[in-house]
């Protein structure tokens, strides 16, 4: 586990499951149509219950990449679930980069509009989406770390990683950038 703090607020990264974590809200790495697929957004929806995709369809027909809708968590520990849709990774040159900071930062707007202190990222897009690690870590941490410098929450957001070569990754990453 790494702690870094970013004035007020704190950055952790731990090797983990995102569906066990007890933070506030936890970040879904969901597609544009919003219908349960595999990964991060499996393992959600399997362990959440049928509530969640109920919500869902009840709310919202679509997601555009980069944006993110959010729902509440049905049996998990968190309280809200955040659905937020990464980009497929192309050849780095149609405008992942900024899709998938704007997928970050969405996410966190969400966690502030509904007053949420704590939350936790997995590394989106970096699974099914095939978005390279190191650039994905790099764009993830840089966006997080500028939004807690300017909106001074949510206090802590914790990135969950799967697998021990993900986290070292974010950690390295991570090390270059505080
Ligand atoms: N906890 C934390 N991280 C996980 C977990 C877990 N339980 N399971 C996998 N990861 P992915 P994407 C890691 O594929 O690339 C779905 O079908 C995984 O190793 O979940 O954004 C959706 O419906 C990888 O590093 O999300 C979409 O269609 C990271 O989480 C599409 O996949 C993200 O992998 C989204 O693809």
């Amino acid at each position: 586990m790494k702690r870094v703090k970013i004035e007020d607020c704190v950055i952790e990264l731990i090797q983990g499951d995102i569906t066990e974590q007890d933070t506030e809200a936890i970040v879904n790495a969901a597609n544009e149509r919003l219908i349960p697929g595999g990964g991060v957004d499996g393992a959600i929806h399997r362990k959440g219950g049928p509530s969640i995709l109920e919500e869902l369809k009840s709310k919202y027909t679509y997601c555009p990449t980069g944006q993110a809708v959010i729902t509440g968590a049905g049996n998990l520990k968190a309280k809200y679930v955040i659905h937020a849709v990464g980009p497929i990774y192309k050849d780095g040159k149609s405008g992942e980069l900024e899709l998938l900071e704007s997928a970050y930062k969405n996410s966190l707007l969400k966690a502030l509009e509904f007053n949420i202190n704590s939350i936790s990222f997995p590394a989106l897009s970096t699974g099914a989406y095939g978005y390279p690690l190191e650039d994905a870590a790099k764009v993830a941490l840089k966006t997080v770390i500028e939004f807690l410098k300017s909106y001074q929450k949510p206090k802590l957001v914790r990135f969950v990683l799967w697998g021990e070569q993900s986290y070292k990754i974010f950690e390295k990453v991570l090390n270059t950038l505080v």
